[in-house]
């Protein structure tokens, strides 16, 4: 994945005219487009496939199923062209260890969630998943732009592997603080999506990363 920006536009929209200028509007500030289940479930799994062929696409289906059923559904986001996947780390190591055996590019651990929930039961065991994510041989991990702390804390633990950080605008987070924690990239959704202005709204937030990883 290039690291120009630093930002990772989430695409949380319902449909896929929307999406796919979302996608081109951004293609320049943006270094990746993150796709879930709002947009998957609306528009289809052929979404995946028609932004791939614009962008570099992470498929956040936050697997945690049983290694054969995590693996199948890496195989099946790889095969309609994503270039990444995120899992949950709390379904263990051999789910986490499957998904990276089946993936064709990047798989990004999820460890301790950004909203205030994720405090209550991801928080106290994110250390132990990020140690998952090491060991699983996973590109990278997911950490809470809201709690910069937390980033710095599981960077000292996952060493070189990248953080994606997010929760910042909507949620409170601020960019600029999880690139100083240690974050490699900033998700955003709706401080983009729902902008009136959203390639103005992702550039501010760019240099906003730059600037912050120039520190
Ligand atoms: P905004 O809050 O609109 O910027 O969207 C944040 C995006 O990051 C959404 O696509 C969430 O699904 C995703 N996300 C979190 O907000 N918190 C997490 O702990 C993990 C994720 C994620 O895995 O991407």
């Amino acid at each position: 994945m290039r690291r120009d920006s630093g930002l990772i536009l989430a695409l949380d929209v319902k449909d896929a005219g929307t999406a796919l200028r979302l996608a081109k509007e951004c293609r320049d500030v943006a270094d990746a487009v993150k796709v879930g289940w709002p947009l998957t479930l609306s528009a289809g799994p052929q979404m995946i496939s028609r932004l791939a062929a614009e962008a570099h696409v992470i498929c956040d289906f936050k697997i945690a199923d049983i290694p054969p059923i995590s693996a199948t559904i890496t195989a099946a986001a790889f095969a309609l062209g994503a270039k990444g996947v995120i899992c949950h780390g709390f379904a263990g190591e051999d789910s986490v260890r499957a998904c990276v055996e089946a993936a064709r590019g990047d798989v990004f651990v999820l460890t301790e969630m950004s909203h205030p929930g994720g405090q209550q039961f991801t928080a106290p065991v994110a250390e132990d998943l990020a140690r998952i994510a090491v060991k699983a041989g996973a590109s990278g991990i997911v950490a809470p732009a809201t709690r910069p702390e937390r980033v710095k804390r599981l960077r000292a633990i996952v060493g070189d592997l990248l953080i994606l950080a997010p929760g910042a605008g909507a949620q409170g987070g601020s960019p600029a603080d999880a690139i100083a924690a240690g974050a490699d990239y900033v998700i955003v959704g709706r401080a983009i999506t729902e902008s009136p202005e959203p390639a103005k709204a992702a550039r501010v937030i760019a240099d906003e990363i730059r600037a912050a990883a120039k520190r």
